[in-house]
């Protein structure tokens, strides 16, 4: 008779765990229990009943979206925020901690076959390290969701379950704390509160973690996506700038503050008050400094290189209080500044700017706010060059620290590549304010592409595979987004293409102007709306100044001010040149003399992000992909919230019911034939030691042998394909079992098969 175990953790979960013939959903087993295990059995399907099922595909009504919700909606009241659909994880934002992340917890996961625990974020760590393992294909972790979805959380979850469970000796436990010790310093510098998330990533960020031969991290590497860097001169009402700014402030040791030239108010610097938004409840900047100063100790940044990054901030701080008044036609540094200047050097605010660049003050007469150095700017020129200066020292200062992060985490190794990958991809989320620019463009982009990742790696390659492989099968209708995709990127017709377009033209391009463009290439596009295309009731909610998006989660206007400048991403000569002059050695690392002498002009904003994006496509098509896809519960961060609206809108655009019915349709499991022959080989004398006719013959007699019934597999072309995991689990436990049997005839000095 089977073995079957049933316990019900607190939660009220069910955990059946596998029996011999590797059943694991109680309402699969038919099971002539006694009157005790029957006992036990209603119980726990009463559970069931009350905290739903815990991968979709059990549903009984799989194509109700109804269903779906209501699952979801028990178990998050359950506070089961994790639930599957087959090896795909769904989960809902809790904004609250649940106890979920213990190492107990850890361990329950580790080694241990994805559906014989609950649904676990670190269910899908263990499996992506087991499958690079076991097959030593690199892998990937792809973690989607709208902004607030909780997309950084899961995926500092995964490194975290990855630096406590894989095997450490010294050297790795470096890398282990480096690793995880780039988050808090990447997230100062490039997270920031905005109306969305309280933390919400600024950048993307893309981590591969490098593992060697026995499992263990030993390197790693991060790409970065282009940083909002509009956000150090502006922030919308309820925003803030970057976390690292305020937590200088707050936290920095009085001397500290004294050398930087920095007050202990964020009130007192403009590039700090546009948002009106100092202090958050849920951040607390002193204790989040402390945490910044020593991880940047623990990745291996020397003093001086702290004092010198330090020294960038303060300065974008001082430079964003530099004020112009004079002519319109002709500005200069407001008067009373100048007499500040002349009164207290020590603490000007041009000076201060200087100092801590370590620009020495025979520079400071190339400065681009002494007018009468440079052909004269207006007010508006001179503010914007200001802007462009903080933007790009700020920028380029982020690039440097993520390079001197992946210097630190640098694997070195005799041979060139002797490491398997685990890559993560946390990046920001869909996003739709009030007011959207080219920063949401961008982001948007990028998560229209993301998703045609998942499009084609789930839903399109998986029946592409049935159809190539000669399998039946009924194809599930879905919405490819890659219309929307090309209506961005397209070569020379893409909005992308437009804008660059409009950024060289000479004479007359305005944002305006760009605006007529798009509306005369692009004004049929079914995705496509301007206030001059669109029917009365649109118009209502546009401005003459926006175009609208249909993106695959939802609709949302832009508007085109500010999109030729931040795509041009511009910064005067001169500027650079002084830049190049500084002390200080980050600086110089940041702007180099070459960048001067090179006549070609830059990509513009839009193209290198485009291209950086097709790169990332590749890199996560050259893996085997595991999917996260977050859901934000609510729009007010709360906690036992579930806003049924927003969730259905999420579910559909996630695209969450179609992947529903092509897995329920389809096979858990598929193996090419070679690769599942030389896995199970010696599991039948047949195919043991070798199989020399043909590969599908073998697996036939491999399978017929372990008793896979007619149901539960069909072979295609080059594959073999099975339906549930249960048959699949059943298989390794018997290769399990063999190892371990052949380990102790080995030893007794046993010689071939049994
Ligand atoms: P995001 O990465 O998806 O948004 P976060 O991961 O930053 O969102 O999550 C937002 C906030 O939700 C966090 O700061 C936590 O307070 C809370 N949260 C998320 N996941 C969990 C969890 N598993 N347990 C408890 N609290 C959680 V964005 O970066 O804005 O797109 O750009
Ligand atoms: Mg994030």
């Amino acid at each position: 008779m089977m073995e079957l175990k049933i316990q019900l953790i607190p939660t009220g979960e069910i955990i059946l765990s596998p029996g011999k013939n590797g059943e694991n959903h109680c309402h699969n087993c038919k099971v002539v229990a006694s009157d005790g295990v029957r006992a036990m059995m209603e119980s726990a399907l009463t559970a069931r009943d009350r905290v739903g099922v815990q991968d979709f595909v059990l549903l009984e009504n799989y194509t109700s979206e109804a269903a779906f919700i209501e699952n979801l909606r028990k178990r998050f009241k359950e506070n089961l925020i994790y639930t599957y659909i087959g090896s795909v994880l769904v989960s809902v934002n809790p904004y609250k901690d649940l106890e979920i992340y213990t190492k107990n917890h850890m361990e329950r996961y580790r080694g241990v076959n994805f559906y014989e625990v609950s649904p676990h974020i670190y269910a899908v760590a263990d499996n992506s390290y087991r499958s690079m393992r076991t097959e030593g294909k690199d892998q990937c972790i792809l973690i989607s969701g709208e902004s607030g979805a909780g997309k950084t959380e899961a995926s500092k979850k995964i490194l975290q379950y990855y630096a406590v469970t894989c095997p450490a000796s010294e050297q790795v436990q470096t890398v282990k704390d480096r690793l995880l010790q780039s988050n808090p310093v990447l997230e100062a510098f490039g997270n920031a509160k905005t109306l969305r998330n309280d933390n919400s990533s600024r950048f993307g960020k893309y981590m591969d973690i490098q593992f060697d031969f026995k499992g263990a991290p030993v390197g790693g590497h991060i790409i970065n996506y282009l940083l909002e860097k509009s956000r150090v001169v502006h922030q919308n009402h309820g925003e803030r700038n970057f976390h690292i700014f305020y937590q200088l402030i707050e936290g920095g040791e009085e001397d500290l503050l004294r050398h930087l030239g920095l007050e202990r108010n964020p009130q007192q610097y403009q590039y700090l008050i546009k948002g009106n938004c100092p202090k958050v409840s849920s951040i607390n900047d002193r204790s989040d400094w402390k945490v910044v100063r020593k991880a940047l100790t623990v990745i291996g940044f020397s003093e001086n290189e702290v004092e010198e990054l330090l020294n960038i901030i303060a300065s974008v701080l001082h430079l964003g209080n530099v004020q112009y008044g004079g002519e319109d036609s002709n500005a200069c540094i407001t008067s009373d500044i100048q007499i500040k200047y002349l009164a207290r050097p020590r603490v000007t605010l041009v000076l201060s700017v200087f100092a801590c660049l370590h620009l020495s003050l025979t520079f400071l007469s190339l400065c681009v706010f002494h007018h009468q150095l440079m052909s004269p700017l207006n007010l508006e020129q001179a503010s914007s060059a200001r802007d462009a200066l903080a933007k790009a020292v700020y920028g380029r200062t982020f690039t440097w620290l993520v390079n001197k992060i992946n210097a630190s985490l640098t694997y070195t190794s005799d041979s060139s590549k002797n490491y398997s990958v685990i890559g993560l991809l946390d990046i920001y989320g869909f996003e739709v304010f009030q007011h959207n620019s080219f920063e949401q463009f961008c982001i948007n982009y990028c998560n229209e592409k993301l998703q045609q990742l998942f499009i084609e790696l789930t839903l399109k390659s998986e029946q592409d595979e049935y159809e190539a492989e000669g399998i039946t099968w009924e194809p599930v209708q879905y919405f490819n987004n890659k219309i929307i995709c090309d209506l961005v990127e397209e070569k020379f017709k893409g909005i992308i293409s437009i804008l660059d377009e409009e950024c060289l033209r000479p004479g007359d391009a305005s944002d305006l102007t760009f605006l007529e463009k798009l509306e005369d290439t692009v004004g049929g596009h079914a995705h496509f709306v301007t206030h001059k295309l669109a029917d009365a009731k649109t118009r209502k909610v546009m401005g003459r100044d926006e175009f609208r998006l249909l993106h695959y989660a939802g609709e949302v206007n832009y508007n085109v001010n500010g999109f030729l400048d931040k795509n041009n991403d511009l910064l005067f000569r001169n500027l650079k040149e002084v830049m190049c002059m500084s002390e200080n050695k980050i600086l110089t690392q940041c702007f180099n003399r070459e960048e001067l002498s090179d006549k070609k002009r830059p990509d513009t904003a839009a193209t290198q992000f485009k291209a950086s994006l097709a790169k990332l496509m590749e890199i996560l098509m050259s893996k085997e992909p595991s999917y996260v896809r977050c859901i934000k519960p609510n729009d007010s961060k709360q906690s036992g919230r579930f806003d049924e609206v927003l969730i259905r809108h999420q579910v559909k655009y996630l695209g969450l019911m179609e992947n529903l019915r092509v897995r329920r349709a389809g096979f858990a499991y598929r193996r090419r034939y070679e690769v599942f022959l030389q896995r199970y080989k010696s599991l039948c004398p047949g195919t043991w030691p070798n199989w020399d006719g043909k590969l599908s013959d073998g697996v036939s007699t491999l399978v017929k042998h372990l008793g896979y019934k007619p149901e539960e597999y069909k072979m295609g072309r080059s594959k073999i394909f099975i339906r549930f995991p249960k048959t699949l689990f059943a298989t390794e436990d018997a290769l399990e079992t063999r190892k371990h049997s052949l380990a102790t005839k080995l030893q007794a000095g046993w010689k071939g098969y049994s």
